[in-house]
């Protein structure tokens, strides 16, 4: 059989607090739902491009256009239904990775549903429970981070990462540290830093930190080396690794010493496999990021994050962390002292709402 049918939802939803990073404060995400069908049975994914271009060089704009007019062509034209095929197909493409991760994941989805399996099956996981982490955004004080801090903890989380920025780093460590000296704590930078600011980054080494992630800006494999040549903590990257081969060049430079990794950032679960296969031989631990992605995007990560070599407590929080109403049901929830359940229901193992969806629509579009 063949996709017949594939629809692309751009939808806004509010955040239940705001999320600042380095390069910017946000109150509600912008991004997309893939859903592909066969006969009767649908698959949905989750493009993860922002707003705007900060994180990456997509836009959610940018996402739908390159689906619209390559992807969706693609996988109609060709009759693409296997994953695998429609990643060496759209490997034509340049770049634009979180568009193609968008379709891939959503075909995944499908396969595992046609199947009758949930996706941590079919991707030979290893584990029904991950470690679940928060991603805690810079704050207006240091005071209201450290109560922030403290109110995930007391929901259940084990990990906390901190959001750093020049300015907003050593004290907002010493500040956790002060009120909670052993919870196993790392920062991300999001690329704000400089090789000039590496004294600053090297004073994080004495806040017993899990990882410092993406200090240097994305191209920077090279300054990242250096800095971890002369820091104890590990480095950990994230917007660097966008293909298999910057997550090789990255280990074999000795620019990090853990990946981060994403699926929509990396352009979808055949690349993901393949950094995790090799970061699993060269004994690189790898752990799952988030993008503040809706249940369905977070219910892809969990059975991601089910495969051997995620080792670090991972970017995966429950529903409620992020949005008042998520659009799934059940939302995702802690099933234990910071762990969640992988779904065990066939394909993401969670229900797609489409009222909810509909209600959080800006603009939709069915392609057959
Ligand atoms: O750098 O990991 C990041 C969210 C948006 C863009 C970049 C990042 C993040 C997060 C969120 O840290 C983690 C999550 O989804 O829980
Ligand atoms: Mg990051």
């Amino acid at each position: 059989m063949a996709i017949d049918r594939i629809e692309i939802d751009l939808v806004k939803l509010p955040y239940v607090h705001f999320f600042e990073t380095s390069f910017s404060r946000s109150y509600d995400r912008t991004f997309s739902l893939i859903k592909v069908c066969e006969g009767g049975v649908c698959g949905w994914g989750e493009c993860v491009a922002e707003e705007a271009p900060l994180y990456s060089g997509e836009t959610a704009e940018t996402a739908w256009h390159i689906m619209k007019e390559f992807l969706v062509p693609l996988v109609l034209r060709k009759g693409l239904v296997e994953p695998e095929d429609y990643a060496r197909e759209a490997a034509v493409f340049r770049g634009n990775q979180m568009a193609k991760a968008g379709i891939e994941l959503a075909l995944w989805d499908l396969k595992a549903k046609k199947a009758g399996l949930p996706l941590h099956k079919l991707y030979g996981g290893v584990r029904t429970e991950i470690k679940a982490g928060v991603s805690c955004g810079i704050e207006d004080s240091l005071a209201e981070l450290v109560d922030r801090v403290g109110g995930y903890l007391d929901e259940g989380y084990k990990r906390i990462k901190i959001k750093i920025k020049p300015g907003w780093d050593v004290a907002a460590c010493a500040a956790v540290r002060e009120k909670f000296p052993d919870i196993p704590l790392q920062v991300d930078a999001n690329g704000a830093y400089k090789l000039e600011d590496k004294e600053t980054l090297k004073a994080l080494d004495a806040f017993n930190l899990l990882m410092v992630e993406q200090p240097f800006a994305p191209y920077d494999l090279w300054d990242h080396a250096k800095l971890q040549r002369e820091m104890t903590t590990p480095l950990c990257l994230d917007e660097s690794v966008e293909s298999f081969d910057t997550a090789r060049a990255a280990l074999e430079m000795g620019s990090c010493r853990v990946i981060n990794i994403k699926v929509g950032r990396v352009g979808g679960v055949v690349e993901t496999r393949r950094i995790h296969d090799y970061c699993l031989a060269h004994d690189a631990p790898v752990w799952c990021g988030g993008m503040l992605e809706c249940g369905i995007g977070r219910a892809h990560n969990l059975h991601i994050a089910t495969l051997p070599d995620f080792i670090y407590p991972n970017d995966l929080s429950a529903s409620r962390r992020y949005y008042q109403e998520d659009l799934i049901d059940p939302f995702i929830e802690l099933s234990g002292p910071g762990t969640i359940r992988v779904p065990d229901g066939p394909g993401i193992g969670v229900n797609p709402v489409e009222s909810r969806i509909a209600r959080a629509s800006l603009r939709k579009e069915s392609f057959k």
